[in-house]
């Protein structure tokens, strides 16, 4: 791997910080779903809680407290050797409603102390500036990203971050997972929807706002920062036929390019025409203007970065009882995979092949911001943890990931793995869902004294860093 290559480990806001009204932050979208069996509806976007429900547990509220301990986390992912850390930003800590003229001060300044302390420790940040989080006002006012309204508001919101941090952040991510949207509409962006409403009008309409958002604030930053980069990020995993059937080929083929539109768009600077010419027989409007169009095409990503968790498989015809969902993608099971405690299929060679898809199509470096596995883990009573299972999972990602590099050819900034401490799960909101190299006392009712642990995988990690990836062995620190 290259001598620059950013080793390191990645978070989102909602699902480390807690701290969830703590200096003058407002609610935000993920404050509203709570834990339990009400939250796949809710986050689909076919069930809204319009406030914080007397007697639910909100996991997102404490989290795991990131927000009074940050130093200590990051002098632990110093200590593992990390060269990049990525984080992002909660909007409602920095504009708690979105309206607001001015940034709030208190949420700039904890920001501001998380970079400096991160810069301290030579370790470089990695910003996305949205990861499943929409000001509740701007839900209850204007319906979230359905409003073209959200476009000034988040660039409004982007500059303040672009002013503030500039010089210190070089690697932006305008929206994390920004083809969640097709799949948990109200995780991904606040959207939930109102009886009668045309479901495909609604998410292309929010996908074609957060997509001119997205360039605009691409545009900002070039202005104020020429040095800095864009990405757009994708949750990424190809989709296999599942047999040689054309039709289920067909299928696959299409789900890819559904995967890939929004990245298209960020990359390419256009709308595919199979997505436009979609719109047009389904009579659906979504007002493209002439001017929209100039700023996709003036405006692309310099780099690609994408999650990777499996692959999916696409079949035409399904049968009764067929179907399944890895990380909210559907698809059928494949038989040559083994899944994980969470029914997520484990596919280290897909990862290659995802990589080597990514970079036929765009031709732009990648960056691997999220890959780990989610699973229970043991606190043994001397405080140890022995993940053998993270270790192996993580051992043979990165050896794909070397292939790629090395015998592809592929240009890859670096691999942040998921999770790098124990957080909230996104998709469960559990806590025993565990992807990190440090283990979190916490449960998933939220009690635990918060302490933090380093699991085996803690020193694992840290030998594969110090030898730049060169030692996978999974018993490299014994
Ligand atoms: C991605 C999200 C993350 C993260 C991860 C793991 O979709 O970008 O926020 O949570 O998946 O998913 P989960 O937490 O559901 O296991």
């Amino acid at each position: 791997m290259q001598k620059d290559f950013l080793w390191g480990g990645a978070t989102a806001a909602n699902q480390v910080e807690g701290g969830y009204l703590e200096g003058g932050k407002g609610l935000t979208s993920v404050d509203l779903i709570p834990h339990g069996a009400d939250r796949p509806a809710i986050m689909q976007g076919l069930m809204h809680y319009g406030e914080v429900a007397e007697g639910a547990y909100y996991p997102s509220h404490e989290a795991i407290d990131f927000y009074g301990n940050y130093k200590e986390d990051i002098a632990l992912f110093a200590e593992m050797g990390y060269k990049a850390y990525r984080f992002s930003i909660a909007w409602s800590r920095v504009f708690p409603t979105g309206f607001e003229d001015e940034p709030n001060e208190a949420g700039l300044k904890f920001y501001e102390d998380v970079i400096d302390e991160l810069l301290k420790h030579n370790i470089e940040p990695i910003v996305t500036i949205n990861h499943f989080d929409v000001p509740k006002t701007l839900i209850d006012e204007l319906g979230s990203w359905k409003s073209r309204e959200m476009i000034d508001l988040y660039v409004k919101y982007a500059t303040a971050l672009f002013n503030r941090f500039n010089g210190k952040v070089k690697y932006w991510i305008s929206f994390n997972e920004i083809n969640m949207l097709f799949h948990l509409p109200f995780m991904g962006a606040g959207i939930y929807f109102e009886e009668g409403e045309n479901k495909t009008e609604i998410e292309y309409q929010a996908a074609h706002h957060e997509l001119v958002a997205s360039a605009k604030a691409t545009a900002v930053l070039k202005e104020l920062d020429p040095d800095a980069q864009m990405g757009c990020m994708v949750a990424a995993g190809d989709y296999y036929a599942y047999s040689a059937d054309p039709k289920d080929a067909r299928k696959a083929q299409q789900d890819n390019q559904e995967n890939f539109f929004f990245i298209d768009v960020q990359s390419r600077g256009e709308y595919p025409r199979w997505v436009t010419n979609m719109l047009d027989r389904e009579g659906i409007d979504i007002g493209i203007t002439e001017e929209d169009k100039q700023v996709l095409k003036d405006n692309t990503v310099d780099y690609i970065s994408f999650s990777y968790y499996s692959t999916r498989v696409s079949k035409a015809e399904l049968e009764e009882g067929e179907e399944m969902t890895g990380n909210a993608f559907v698809g059928v099971k494949n038989p040559y995979l083994e899944q994980s405690e969470w029914g997520w299929a484990i596919d280290p060679i897909g990862f290659r092949t995802t990589m080597n898809s990514l970079w036929d199509r765009y031709q732009k470096p990648l960056f691997v911001v999220e890959n780990g596995l989610g699973t229970s883990d043991k606190l043994e009573d001397d405080g140890t943890v022995h993940d053998d299972y993270r270790i192996s999972y993580l051992r043979d990602h990165i050896e794909q990931l070397k292939l790629a590099v090395e015998e592809d050819g592929i240009p890859v900034l670096g691999y942040t793995s998921w999770g790098c401490i124990d957080l909230v799960s996104a998709s469960t909101g559990e806590m025993s869902k565990r992807y990190g190299y440090i283990y979190v006392d916490r449960d998933d009712q939220g009690n635990g004294s918060l302490k933090r642990y380093k699991k085996d995988s803690f020193h694992w990690y840290q030998k594969v860093i110090e030898t730049n990836g060169e030692n996978l062995a999974v018993d490299n620190f014994k």
